[in-house]
């Protein structure tokens, strides 16, 4: 049987996948669900301070063609959240608690301050010993007139730096995670990793990524926005994210201390999607879309399909293949056309008779000339 088990931040998982914080985390009941299914740990949805709605609806739907696996969702949800005092109370960490499962807090303050306030809340609950980690979610793209935090890079550093400077929870020794936003372009990833690096003694992990922000998605029937809030523009998550999520893996799994470690999301959809992610860097992986289109069965089934693959390839852990994507190897592959969109291929080199025929018709007009002269 494979083993699944990883430590995160130094939190002990039972199993590599548990669920991002997202759709059906900000309820007791949620929660209760993830830690009674085979997944590894139970997060939270984002909190704020102060319990808030959210944004109208219809605010996240599915998007594209296929089942219940299907390519992925947009989303501009505008982070509805019971309160930090509802996800530190004792009614959900007496829940949780109860399945076993370690606990971890994801908060998303709307400002630096309300963030200071939350950890000193967090670190003062974390006395309970409910409560295993907290995620400091820096990448919300839905909150109007908010940027996101994690693509300011001068911003980011403001924050990491006061968050890490809270005395209380510092004292309260629980490992911090950043949540970030998706990166597209080298010097993007060296200024996140640059800024995340200068506190790797206190930054235990990172989860990348979240949605890819501020996407329209069009319903041709009614020719109008597929969701309501902020004129139709949100976050994109499931299928489609999920060669996003492989590249911000490997490129932050390179660029940051070994000490911290990363946690991949995006596009996790089934045992393949969760074995690749590991593969690029990530020592555990979250499921959004598809826990929300699912429900908390799709960790028993995505975690039975990561351990057949394992099977099948002789791995009977997560370090044996963690990290250890190759490069584009020419040795060990099939020889396959060049070009898989043509048939035919590029065209290939013509033989030496048939070019020395080439030049000899090329010269002939030369030839004949001068004989002819
Ligand atoms: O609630 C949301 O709108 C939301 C959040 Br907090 C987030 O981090 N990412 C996202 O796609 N939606």
């Amino acid at each position: 049987m494979a083993d699944l088990s990883t430590t995160v931040g130094g939190v002990k998982l039972s199993c590599a996948i548990y669920n991002a914080s997202g759709p059906k985390s900000g309820h007791a009941s949620d929660l209760v669900n993830v830690g009674a299914s085979r997944a590894g740990a139970v997060l939270s949805k984002s909190a704020t301070l102060k319990k808030q709605t959210g944004n109208p609806f219809p605010r996240l739907k599915k998007v594209g063609l296929g089942g219940v696996l299907c390519d992925g969702s947009i989303n501009s949800e505008g982070l509805p959240n019971s309160g930090i005092e509802y996800y530190v109370g004792a009614e959900v960490l007496d829940a949780v608690g109860a399945t076993g499962k370690p606990y971890i807090v994801s908060l998303s303050g709307l400002t630096v301050a309300d963030n200071v306030e939350m950890l000193g809340q967090v670190a003062a609950a974390a006395q309970s010993g409910k409560i295993a980690a907290v995620e400091l979610n820096l990448a919300c793209p839905n909150i109007p007139g908010k940027p996101t935090v994690a693509l300011d890079f001068e911003q980011m550093a403001d924050v990491v730096g006061q968050v890490l400077g809270h005395k209380g929870f510092e004292a309260s020794g629980l490992p911090l995670g950043l949540k970030l936003a998706p990166y597209f372009d080298g010097p993007h990833y060296d200024r996140a990793a640059a800024i995340i690096n200068r506190h790797a003694e206190r930054i235990a992990y990172v989860v990348t990524m979240n949605t890819i922000g501020n996407c329209l998605v069009v319903d041709t029937a009614t020719e109008s926005a597929l969701i309501s809030p902020k004129g139709g523009f949100g976050g994109i998550g499931g299928g489609f994210c999920k060669p996003v999520a492989l590249a911000n893996v490997a490129q932050l799994r390179s660029r940051l201390h070994p000490s911290i470690d990363v946690v991949g999301v995006g596009g996790v959809r089934t045992g393949e999607d969760a074995f690749q992610l590991i593969l690029a860097g990530a020592t555990a992986v979250q499921m959004a879309t598809q826990h929300w289109l699912e429900g908390a069965g799709a960790f028993d089934r995505v975690a039975a399909e990561l351990a057949a693959i394992m099977a099948s390839k002789g791995y009977s852990s997560i370090a044996d293949f963690k990290g250890k994507l190759k490069p584009y190897d020419r040795a060990n592959k099939p020889l396959e056309p060049p070009d898989a969109l043509s048939p035919t291929g590029p065209p290939k080199a013509a033989p030496g008779w048939a070019l020395y025929a080439l030049a000899a018709l090329a010269l002939l007009p030369a030839v004949l000339a001068v004989a002819l002269r």
